[in-house]
């Protein structure tokens, strides 16, 4: 495929018909955010303006990140990947590897410098001058800040990738931390979520491609679109959150019936994303409709943050993390007392049992 035509070009040459253009476009125009009225916009952009090449890097994290982007619905990533971007280079779904995938990435930088986007994912390791995440011989941190010096645009993708993520939770014994310190000058797009929906990814990198400029932001550099209500904004548990109708246990009867998990730990009056309206697996469900209370999975520090105690008054007497770390160091503690007790009887009785068969002989 020629890496540099339009999107309308592919399907040119793929035989597709004008209207599935026009239907793609319709679908990107609503993915985006944007009013139908921009549908001729995005047409316009979609037949002039080269694919966009994409090049997607992992740093610390659990690659749920492409776990979940795999099963985009709208469009397919398979779609993605293929017809509308020309992703050139990733860590995980690339099939290459070794010397040749790697100098394929310096070849890329170089061929589509301050023209390609830069995806990341995971976090930055920096402590101990970042051995705890290397890749291609170099540290991520090395590649992360020359891969984004050369990017027109880049996108964290995950919560690791914005604020630090699990890697970054208390102790953090990485010095983990999120990528915005070593991008430079380089626009940065936040989509945080652990993982993120996919769908959002594909409406920012879309938004780049096509307008050649970083969705509106928030001053969290979220794209707005995305993150411009609360969980609690769109849940459909909300109006028994306002009459007051909360479930005390998972699973009881007014959980099942719907009733608010606010009493069960749920944060989703304070977390920014779009679940309630996007939700996963082509709208299927997201953590409220499964009956689990949002844990906040797209704040920055939620690891650290102890959702699922912050207000079930039965595991008070565990507290945070740290108590938890306390509670069983006590336990460990007493452990050692016991097993020392035990050990002085066991002894005892061994000794007794030595001296009455010495008695015997
Ligand atoms: Fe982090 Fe993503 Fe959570 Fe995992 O790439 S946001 S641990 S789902 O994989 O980075
Ligand atoms: Fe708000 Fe959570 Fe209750 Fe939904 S379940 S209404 S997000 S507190
Ligand atoms: Fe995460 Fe809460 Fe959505 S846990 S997936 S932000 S509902």
């Amino acid at each position: 495929m020629d890496k540099r035509e339009s999107m309308w070009d592919y399907y040119l040459k793929k035989g597709m018909s004008r209207r599935s253009f026009l239907k793609g476009c319709v679908a990107l125009t609503s993915l985006m955010g944007l009013s139908t009225d921009m549908v001729s916009k995005v047409v316009e952009a979609a037949e002039k303006k080269p694919l966009p090449v994409v090049i997607w890097i992992h740093g610390h994290e659990c690659t749920g990140c492409d776990e979940s982007f795999i099963r985009s619905g709208s469009p397919l990533a398979s779609d993605l990947v293929l017809n509308e971007i020309a992703l050139e280079y990733d860590h995980l779904l690339s099939a290459a590897c070794g010397e040749p995938f790697e100098a394929h990435l310096e070849e890329t930088i170089q061929k589509y410098k301050g023209k390609y986007i830069l995806a990341v994912e995971g976090a930055v390791s920096t402590k101990d001058n970042g051995i705890y995440c290397m890749s291609g011989g170099h540290t991520f941190t090395h590649l992360l800040k020359h891969a984004a010096a050369n990017a027109s645009a880049v996108i964290a993708y995950g919560t690791c990738a914005a604020y630090g993520g699990i890697q970054a939770a208390k102790p953090n014994p990485t010095g983990s931390s999120g990528i915005g310190m070593f991008v430079g000058s380089t626009p940065i797009v936040n989509v945080p979520g652990c993982p993120p929906i996919p769908e959002v990814m594909t409406g920012v990198i879309m938004h780049l491609a096509l307008f050649g400029q970083v969705p509106p932001l928030d001053n969290e550099e979220r794209p707005k679109q995305f993150y411009g209500n609360r969980i609690h904004d769109t849940c459909y548990r909300r109006p028994f959150f306002d009459a007051g109708m909360f479930a005390e246990r998972f699973n009881d009867a007014a959980a099942r019936a719907g009733w608010c998990l606010y009493k069960l730990g749920c944060r989703g009056p304070e977390t920014y994303n779009s679940c309630g309206n996007l939700r996963w697996f082509q709208g299927m469900s997201y953590p409220i409709q499964s009956g689990a209370p949002c844990i906040g999975c797209s704040n920055p520090h939620f690891w650290d943050e102890d959702p699922l105690t912050l207000r079930m008054p039965e595991y008070e007497p565990l507290g945070n993390v740290d108590k938890i770390g306390a509670g069983i160091a006590a336990l460990t503690a007493a452990g050692v007392v016991v097993h020392g007790a035990m050990s002085m009887v066991q002894k005892q009785q061994r000794d007794e049992i030595e001296a009455k068969k010495k008695g015997e002989q």
